[in-house]
């Protein structure tokens, strides 16, 4: 029985169930994902219908995308509920028009809030290009927002979190640039390192690319490993940008395992 976590996927289904093969998943063993589960990769749709079929050893967080796709779909609900436009929930006719409304208020200047709506086009794809229904996206919108900030647990004696961005003492984050608790675990970067951690224990993210020019955390698309001698706190951040593989050819999906942390990638 092993324990493994996998990082950001963002659509990458195929990617991801290569993944699944490649570690030989199976019943016996625990899955967590570190969230990111939608935008920007082709696959959002295979993904979103995977997490709602997944078995019982799989253990889900809540990613920052995912929190906002969720959100969107809740502005989809407002502005069905507000022109009262009693969509069918079953139809994917009626959820184009909901979505023509949304986006007709936010051209005549009627909600500022719409501004940000599907910023990344994931659901105006999944309902003019996949066919997908309000019924669905609710269903959606009700699984992701089910998911935890973060998992903690104890392995073989170490203090694991998994958690999408960063994880630490209240007061601690407090000093941070996202002294809310939820925003730290959902957004947090270099401050996940700075005022995050715990003691005698290991994190587990994801949420930045290690690809990316950032001081903190590149890494050539290799898995990022600090170990915080004061607190005796390791850190991971398993985000090895497998979306973005078509632009850096270093991209990759990565996979830890945590009771000898070895590292899979594709
Ligand atoms: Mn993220």
């Amino acid at each position: 029985m092993s324990t493994y976590v996998v990082g950001d996927i963002h659509g990458c289904f195929d990617e991801f169930t290569a993944m699944l093969d490649k570690i030989r998943f199976s019943n016996e063993d625990k899955l967590y994902l570190v969230g990111d589960y939608v935008d920007r990769g082709p696959k959002t749709l295979e993904m979103l219908r995977w997490l709602e079929k997944s078995p019982s050893n799989v253990f889900p967080v809540k990613g920052n995308h995912d929190v906002e796709f969720a959100a969107y779909v809740r502005l989809l609900r407002r502005v069905d509920a507000s022109e009262n436009l009693l969509t069918d929930p079953d139809s994917n006719a009626d959820t184009c028009a909901l979505l023509e409304s949304l986006k007709y208020l936010f051209k005549r200047g009627c909600q500022d809030a719409f501004a940000y709506f599907d910023y990344y086009g994931t659901i105006t794809d999944l309902i003019v290009n996949k066919g997908v229904t309000f019924g669905e996206l609710l269903k959606w919108k009700k699984m992701l927002e089910s998911y935890p900030l973060f998992y903690r647990f104890n392995l073989n004696g170490k203090d694991c979190v998994i958690v999408h961005a960063g994880f630490g003492d209240e007061d601690s984050i407090a000093e941070s640039k996202h002294p809310e608790v939820e925003q730290f675990c959902l957004y947090a970067r270099e401050d996940a390192l700075k005022y995050g951690g715990i003691w005698n224990g290991m994190i587990i993210s994801g949420h930045t690319p290690t690809i990316v020019d950032d001081p903190h955390f590149a890494e050539q698309g290799k898995v990022f490993r600090f170990h915080d001698p004061e607190k005796d706190c390791i850190f991971y951040d398993i985000d090895c940008g497998s979306v973005f593989r078509t632009k850096h050819p270093a991209a990759k999906l990565a996979c830890l395992r945590l009771e000898d942390e070895e590292v899979f990638y594709l």
